[in-house]
């Protein structure tokens, strides 16, 4: 099977085996052999030969992905990284100086501008160690290069794997460990798999150790959904683009060009839902999956989940993780947890 960029991933599952050495600085390690995607077949044909059906937004991310992301963030109705960037700014002193991490672990990059205002605020000469962590190894390969540069005789360094399955293989903290979670992609979650990651997340941490959330707040609808379909189109180009990627991971024939964007809110599960509607009949065949499917015409498939949070809401979830909410900074549209493993 090929993945995402088009390199051969083993079919059958993952063996978990945990990196053979911790790493060093510039390295990048695999927390599973094969990489995050392998065995992602059985779980891609799955979704899709449900009676609902769906593809799961980690298979977003390839380079074109993360591009189209990137630009998403620049968009005028998607306040999340503005919003999150100057919270970001205007706490980062008081964090540094609580925490003093001797490692900064940003789950999921594409963040660096974030990053680098937490690595600005710490002190030049006790840089601390920067680990990136994401599911896809180009962006952790970038992260770790630009980091490195920005920072000369930083310890830098990368992890592939995917944060909801690989979080215990990290290799040990130096010390304080300070861990990111920005975007807001903690609403990617349902409320299982988000109960799941974040219990993970908890056996990251010592009594010292500290959790930055970005959490994405529930608000208007036609705010959020102004947020989710721009006119540019280039939400609706990030969402069809997730078909390139299954055709070239299970083998399908998918034509994007035959599916619209559309994102809804769900008021009764407080969630944005971003789906692909087929425009026509189409015979798809999953060749890793040896299966044909059929799409109708009105049918659609379902890429993403997108909750919204609140306040009490955020601080119920980390107190069921057992940890405790230290601080919260919002401007009413998106807030930063600060949060501290509890009983420390
Ligand atoms: C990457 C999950 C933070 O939640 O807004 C952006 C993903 N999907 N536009 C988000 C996304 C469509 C984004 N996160």
């Amino acid at each position: 099977m090929t993945g995402p960029e088009g390199q051969l991933i083993p079919l059958n599952g993952p063996v978990a085996v945990p990196p053979k050495d911790e790493g060093k600085p510039g390295s990048v390690l695999d927390a599973v052999e094969g990489g995050p995607l392998a065995g992602a077949v059985p779980g891609i044909v799955q979704g899709l030969t449900a009676k609902q059906k769906k593809i799961s937004p980690r298979y977003f991310y390839d380079s074109m992905g993360s591009s189209l992301f990137e630009r998403i963030t620049q968009l005028p109705d998607y306040y999340l990284a503005r919003s999150e960037n100057a919270l970001v700014e205007r706490t980062v002193d008081t964090i540094v100086r609580q925490v003093a991490p001797q490692e900064v672990l940003e789950l999921g990059t594409g963040s660096s501008k974030k990053i680098r205002q937490i690595l600005d605020a710490c002190s030049q000469t006790e840089l601390p160690r920067y680990t990136a962590f994401d599911i896809d190894r180009g962006a952790v390969t970038t992260a770790v290069e630009t980091i490195g540069q920005a920072y000369p005789g930083i310890d830098a360094r990368g992890v592939v794997g995917d944060f909801e399955k690989h979080l215990s293989l990290l290799p040990q903290s130096p010390g304080r460990r300070l861990v990111v979670f920005f975007g807001g992609t903690i609403g990617n979650l349902d409320p299982w798999p988000r109960r799941r990651f974040l219990a993970n997340v908890r056996t990251l941490f010592g009594p010292r150790d500290r959790f930055l959330l970005g959490v994405d707040l529930k608000k208007e609808p036609h705010v959020l959904e102004a947020a989710y379909n721009d006119a540019e189109g280039i939400i609706a180009e990030f969402n069809r683009n997730i078909l390139k990627i299954v055709n070239r991971m299970v083998d399908a024939n998918f034509d994007p060009g035959a599916f619209r964007h559309q994102a809804i809110w769900n008021e009764d599960d407080a969630r944005i839902e971003m789906h692909l509607i087929a425009e026509t009949r189409q015979e798809i065949f999953l060749g890793a999956g040896d299966i044909a499917i059929t799409v109708e015409p009105g049918e659609t498939i379902w890429t993403e989940s997108l909750y919204k949070l609140t306040r009490s809401g955020a601080q119920g979830m980390l107190e069921e993780a057992k940890m405790r909410l230290d601080a919260w900074h919002t401007d009413s549209m998106f807030g930063l947890a600060l949060a501290a493993p509890d009983g420390s």
